[in-house]
């Protein structure tokens, strides 16, 4: 009989195969000199496409993890170099997808995170989702990336927020939803082009519908952000504070049952799999007569 999965901190307190062998916190730097070829030695058991499942237990999520993405190359070696090795001894079940938007029209990460929930699951049968930022790395492998019974918000105290959650109904970073939360909130919004508010959407959304927040402990859920300059064309965008105050209004119409885009690649590579897409470009401004 195949044991199910379980998380137990320190190996010593267990042989038994089916736990896992977290370390608890973790030290995480940037300054060493990271390839792609030093992180594909260090995680031999990740077949193509960045996909792994442990040998030893049933898990009880499949886990896929969407990453926004555009001109972020140096950020990912360092992440799939942390994250490859703590999501095996987490034992999870997981895919690693990039969802790289083409061309240099305004970003637009909540369009590009519904593109990801779309193309993986025409890859493999996923039913919990993390959606992640190529940037933030979690200092703790206690912080268990899988799905809970209500969405999860995993990057709660980043070191760029003083090791805080910045506000109560803070949802960015590093979040998860299962399948059926995630279809429950129609998805992401489609039309937050630039930076800002779509999390906090988000988090109406999850509200508007009757579900809670969950979190880790404070002491777990710490994140180092990998530090850069703010991109160009991700300006921040002003009709966010507008938008966050209409959700109510917007959420059934704007999700992922209206999601168009168009998929220009879809490639394995050996630690993750690579999705580039068109996604199109925010609506003119209405000129005010
Ligand atoms: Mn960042």
């Amino acid at each position: 009989m195949v044991l199910a999965c379980a998380a137990l901190i320190g190996g010593h307190l267990s042989t038994r195969a089916n736990t896992c062998m977290l370390m608890g916190r973790l030290l995480i730097e940037f300054s060493s000199q990271m390839t792609m070829e030093r992180v594909q030695k260090e995680n031999p058991n990740v077949t193509e496409g960045g996909r792994y499942t442990p040998p030893d237990c049933r898990p009880r999520w499949k886990v896929a993890i969407i990453i926004p993405f555009r001109h972020r190359e140096n950020h990912l070696k360092y992440w799939l170099h942390y994250l490859h090795p703590i999501l095996r001894r987490q034992k999870i079940d997981y895919g690693i997808y990039i969802i790289n938007q083409l061309g240099e029209e305004t970003f637009n990460r909540a369009k590009l995170l519904n593109v990801g929930y779309t193309e993986a699951l025409k890859d493999a049968e996923y039913d919990c989702f993390i959606f992640s930022d190529v940037d933030l790395i979690p200092m703790d492998d206690r912080n268990l990336y899988h799905c809970y019974d209500q969405p999860r918000h995993f990057a709660i105290a980043m070191d760029k927020f003083g090791f805080r959650l910045p506000y109560a109904g803070y949802f960015g970073g590093v979040s998860g939803l299962s399948k059926k939360q995630f279809l429950k909130i129609n998805g992401f919004p489609n039309e937050y082009w630039g930076w800002g508010g779509e999390d906090d959407d988000i988090y109406n959304r999850i509200t508007l519908n009757g579900m809670k927040v969950s979190r880790p402990d404070v002491r777990i859920g710490r994140y180092r952000m990998i530090k850069h300059e703010r991109d160009k064309h991700n300006e921040p965008n002003p009709q966010r504070f507008n938008k966050i105050q209409n959700t109510k209004n917007t959420m059934k119409k704007d999700g992922i049952s209206t999601l168009t885009y168009r998929l220009l690649q879809f490639k394995r590579y050996a630690l993750y799999t690579n999705i580039s897409v068109e996604i199109g470009k925010p609506p003119p401004r209405p000129i005010k007569g």
